[in-house]
């Protein structure tokens, strides 16, 4: 698939485009930027759709029109992109990584250049340990600082992957596996089975008699870049996506596939802790499977079964961190933790009225589509320009529509009138109280200003719930994985403003976000507030990402009388207004 690449070009080219002057430079730049947003998140391979219905086909998509139809279709032929190379040229500098360091966007980056000569990362660096950044026009101490950080956040990320690029891939390679007729069973371990937020690889267990046939399907599979080491046993392979992946096939015997399996999901840690329990029992446990005191291998042919054996509950593999998950097993207390299908319906999502790519009612039909009942629209508001906010003209046109749409859907697939309200520097909202009131969702979030110190962000956002008509906070911290940390915020001031104001936190299940985190949702689930798992949608493709939110949720241990949209529409509604 070639949509990858192009995406980046046109993300790339767009940031380019934005830096000439030109009366157009605008327009045109976010045209690159909604083509590359629209051909990072389509399903369809774009150059089989061209070469099945050319140009035309091309400017039936979303987004494209001749234009970049035209740079599509060189690049599918040519394998590069004129205008990409012409602008390279001017402008010879690596932005794809220097604009994952955290403040710094393309402007700042043409300025170091044009001043420093600064191209990448490392020049970066340098730059800062010289401190010559503070030097440049529009730069300070407290700037070169910041980069500084921003550069130590994005080596700390480095060599691992968000959990929504590995798990899709993961699944795949399993399916594939089980397919096959190779093996017995096949399933993902590590943290993707965790789902922690990142991975370091991929690891996979499989049950077979065949090692070196499943190892040769193995290493050739598609998305499978290189070999890094092959055996019978164990295989590892180095992906597209930019991860390893290692896979293990254990004899065709299944009396210990629990103990193997609960190895290779770890945590070490939890595993660590689980194997001084079974040496207190006068039991041996080890990837090989659990041992009594004369050596004779102790039937597990599940990880229930291992558990049990320990005088255990089963622990979820999202639990498995060793943060007393361990003890609570011990006396059967492991909570039950909220499930997938326990998701009611999702209360963040954008449509094209401002920088989504779908309309409400294609929204709608999407969330059905994965089982969902309600959706809220929770379109950005007028001071965020970029995403083309809206203003109360706007809103009052726009539900107008969805009031239609509802009547037209009958029960189907609800729609709520929301936004996602931005918070002022000065903690006011974007839009008159009086409008947010009448709302069915209001999410409210920080998206500027992101580095004022921690108690005037903390005051700030305290201000806007105790405005009484926000419901949601949405990602209550800001960062984004790999790329911006957490603004400084005193998170549970900000719980104790939610819980007197009764709004939800919300966990975001974008796969770069997932904000709040699993550790910030343990410490603050002591307070009396419910959480919000939302997708934050901007396409139809995206509320799959619901499952990394749920996954994150696991992983603080929450249970489903915590989450907000649980609730079936009737008691969502009552709660939202109450
Ligand atoms: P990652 O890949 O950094 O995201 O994290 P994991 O947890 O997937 O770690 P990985 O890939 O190094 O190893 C997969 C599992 O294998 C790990 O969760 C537990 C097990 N494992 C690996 N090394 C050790 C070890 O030295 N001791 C124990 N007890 N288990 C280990
Ligand atoms: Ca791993
Ligand atoms: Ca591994």
């Amino acid at each position: 698939m070639k949509n990858k690449e192009i995406s980046e070009m046109f993300a790339e080219i767009g940031e380019m485009i934005g830096l000439e002057e030109t009366p157009t430079s605008r327009f045109e730049a976010r045209a690159f930027q909604n083509a590359s947003l629209m051909l990072d998140t389509m399903q369809e391979d774009i150059e089989e759709i061209y070469r099945k219905g050319g140009r035309k086909a091309l400017m039936e998509l979303p987004s494209i029109g001749k234009g970049l139809a035209d740079e599509i279709i060189e690049f599918i032929e040519t394998g590069r992109i004129g205008k990409y190379e012409k602008l390279k040229g001017k402008y010879p500098i690596d932005f794809k990584e220097l604009s994952k360091v955290e403040g710094l966007g393309a402007k700042k980056i043409v300025v170091l250049y044009r001043n420093l000569g600064i191209k990448d990362v490392d020049g970066l660096k340098r730059a800062v340990s010289e401190q010559k950044i503070r030097g440049v026009p529009g730069f300070g101490e407290r700037s070169e600082a910041m980069i500084g950080r921003g550069i130590e956040l994005l080596e700390s990320g480095r060599g691992r992957i968000l959990l929504g690029e590995a798990l899709p891939v993961a699944e795949s390679i399993v399916a594939k596996l089980l397919e096959s007729g190779l093996v017995e069973r096949a399933m993902i371990a590590g943290s993707a089975r965790r789902m922690r937020e990142t991975v370091g690889d991929i690891d996979i267990l499989a049950i077979s008699g065949k090692g070196r046939a499943v190892m040769d399907l193995f290493a050739g599979m598609e998305g499978v870049k290189s070999v890094i080491s092959k055996g019978e046993a164990r295989t590892t392979v180095w992906l597209e996506i930019g991860t390893s992946c290692d896979l293990r096939v254990i004899d065709a015997d299944s009396r210990n596939f629990g103990a193997a399996l609960q190895y290779f999901t770890g945590s070490k840690e939890h595993s660590v802790s689980l194997r001084k329990i079974a040496i207190g029992k006068g039991y041996k446990l080890n990837e090989y499977g659990l041992f009594d005191r004369k050596d004779k291998l102790i039937r597990c042919g599940d990880e229930e079964e291992l558990y049990g054996k320990m005088g255990m509950q089963y622990i979820p593999p999202e639990m498995r961190e060793d943060r007393g998950e361990i003890k609570l097993a011990q006396q059967h207390r492991i909570p039950k933790l909220v499930e997938m299908k326990e998701i009611r319906g999702d209360l963040h999502s954008h449509t094209k009225e401002t920088d989504g790519s779908n309309t409400a009612g294609e929204m709608a039909y999407a969330a059905y589509a994965e089982g969902l009942e309600y959706i809220a629209a929770t379109n950005h508001t007028k001071s965020l320009r970029i995403a083309r906010g809206m203003d109360e003209r706007g809103f009052g046109k726009f539900f107008r529509e969805i009031d239609r749409l509802n009547e037209m859907e009958g029960k189907k697939a609800i729609v709520l009138k929301g936004a996602e309200v931005d918070i002022l520097k000065d903690g006011r909202l974007d839009l008159p109280t009086k409008l947010l009131g009448s709302m069915d969702c209001v999410v409210a979030a920080v998206h500027s200003s992101f580095n004022m110190d921690g108690k005037s962000m903390t005051e700030r956002v305290v201000k806007a719930l105790d405005s009484g008509v926000v419901d949601i906070l949405a990602h209550p911290t800001g960062r984004l994985i790999n790329g911006r940390g957490a603004y400084e915020i005193d998170l549970d001031r900000v719980a104790e403003a939610a819980e007197r104001n009764h709004v939800a936190l919300e966990v975001n299940s974008y796969p770069n976000r997932l904000d709040l985190n699993d550790s910030a949702i343990m410490r603050l689930s002591s307070y009396k507030i419910l959480f919000s798992i939302d997708s934050d949608s901007h396409s139809t493709q995206h509320f799959k990402f619901l499952r990394y939110g749920v996954g994150t949720a696991r992983r603080g241990w929450l249970t489903k009388r915590q989450v907000l949209n649980t609730l079936p529409i009737e008691k969502l509604l009552k709660r939202l207004r109450g």
